[in-house]
């Protein structure tokens, strides 16, 4: 396998997912405190109280990442650790501590790489509406210039957003995750204006000319049709639309799938002029998070259902299917390109077991290579990939699911915080090891 010149192999993790440190050094509520303490919404009660400890224990977490030989660490900010009610002051501890863990990263020759939104919106800007409020977008603005200005020459890659998807349809659609509304329309109301937010923080990153790149992730899922019939390649279209191009298109064309009409009339009154020159401005790059792929067919009423998984799963029941990167990867290129993209988040939860001493995680060794080939093969293939990063460094909170569902190539035991690098994070090693990198 060949990776470009300057490639950027790295690991990624989430600051609700990790940190803990849930009342410390002045930190305000987030929607995941509320969500995670109202009984019945988190798999056994499970909060980010403590999680990983990681806001006491980053400095173990940076050696072993240089242990492991990445070359970039994917983090996101808390932003009610920067502002603790959203807006207003400035609380310079929270600061202080990405501050400490940038420091520590440059020391041990690793890129920061840093998300500005991975989920933990202050809880009192959702007691105001959250991202079904346009406001919030203004006040997120605020937030990433205050970042920028504190950090911006000690990170080399800026991530606006993690998946609005999940925010806007997880948050606000379905309620499986924070803030748990259920209101389909509301979702699309959210989903703009979290794309905005991405524009107005782009917007305010450019005008103070900063030199690093700056680009959004996506959650991205290649659709496949369970037949060949027209109904079913219909129902890929328009799963398609929902879960891929409903965000694509406005950041990388200007505008809304104009095939979505029935989207397209819920959202249109919260279109303002000027909202999509801000969303569509120029991006550095796109980040896509890719863990599976989606096989549809048509429901008989116009609309498409999932079907179920031709393939091997991971513990959260997602097909292991290779290809679909591949395909994505490929897709992505053709119909946005060109434009570099990173793969900002990839891997596999499974049921881990310690055995004396040792996590055996052959499974989740395979689902990398497998997926690091695929994407070495769209490289060949034309796509300018410029990174991967292994979701995760650590076993951690996995939403919805608490700590029952275990994504790293890092093993924690939430009783003792030790930290034991699995049979995966090995691999990694010295596969890193073995490129020629530069
Ligand atoms: O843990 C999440 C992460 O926060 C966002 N992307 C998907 C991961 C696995 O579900």
């Amino acid at each position: 396998m060949e990776f470009p010149k300057g490639f950027k192999w790295g690991t990624a993790t989430a600051s609700y997912q990790i940190e803990g440190a849930a009342g410390e050094d002045g930190r305000g509520e987030s929607i995941w405190d509320r969500f995670s303490r109202t009984p019945g919404k988190v798999l056994n009660g499970h909060t980010g109280d403590v999680a990983c400890d990681h806001y006491h224990l980053y400095k173990h977490d940076v050696a072993l990442m240089k242990e492991i030989g990445v070359d970039s660490y994917r983090f996101s900010l808390a932003w009610p650790r920067i502002y603790p009610t959203g807006a207003g002051q400035v609380n310079h501890r929270g600061l202080d501590f990405y501050k400490r863990l940038i420091e520590e990263l440059l020391t041990a020759g690793i890129e920061p790489a840093a998300t500005l939104y991975h989920w933990d919106l202050p809880q009192a800007l959702e007691d105001k509406g959250g991202w079904m409020n346009r406001d919030t977008a203004l006040y997120f603005q605020d937030y990433a210039e205050t970042v920028f200005q504190e950090l911006g020459d000690s990170v080399q890659l800026w991530i606006t957003l993690n998946e609005p998807w999940c925010s806007a349809f997880l948050g606000y659609g379905n309620g499986e995750h924070a803030p748990g509304k259920q209101d389909f329309a509301g979702h699309l109301h959210a989903a703009h204006h979290l794309l905005l937010a991405h524009g107005l923080a782009l917007q305010a990153y450019r005008a103070l000319n900063l030199p690093a790149e700056i680009g959004i992730t996506l959650n991205l899922t290649q659709q496949y049709p369970a037949s060949s019939s027209p109904e079913d390649q219909e129902a890929v279209r328009k799963a398609d639309g929902f879960h891929n191009r409903w965000y694509l298109d406005p950041l990388l064309k200007g505008f809304y799938p104009q095939d979505m009409p029935e989207f397209l009339s819920i959202v249109a009154p919260k279109i303002q002029p000027g909202d999509f020159d801000l969303i569509s401005a120029p991006l550095d790059f796109l980040g896509i998070n890719n863990y599976s792929r989606g096989i549809v067919e048509h429901d008989g009423q116009g609309g498409y259902r999932s079907v179920p998984p031709q393939g091997p799963v991971t513990a959260m029941g997602w097909e292991v299917y290779p290809q679909g990167l591949y395909d994505l990867l490929m897709r992505v290129h053709k119909d946005y390109g060109p434009l570099p993209l990173y793969i900002t988040e990839n891997g596999a939860a499974y049921h881990d077991l310690v055995e004396q001493g040792r996590v055996h995680d052959q499974e989740r060794i395979v689902y990398l290579q497998e997926h690091i080939a695929q994407a070495a093969k769209a490289i060949q293939d034309g796509v300018p990939l410029q990174g991967y990063y292994v979701w995760s460094l650590l076993d951690n909170f996995e939403w919805a699911f608490g700590y029952e569902r275990r994504f790293g190539i890092v093993y924690v035991n939430f009783e003792t915080q030790e930290r034991m690098l699995k049979d995966s994070a090995l691999w990694y090693q010295s596969f890193l090891k073995g490129l020629a990198r530069g």
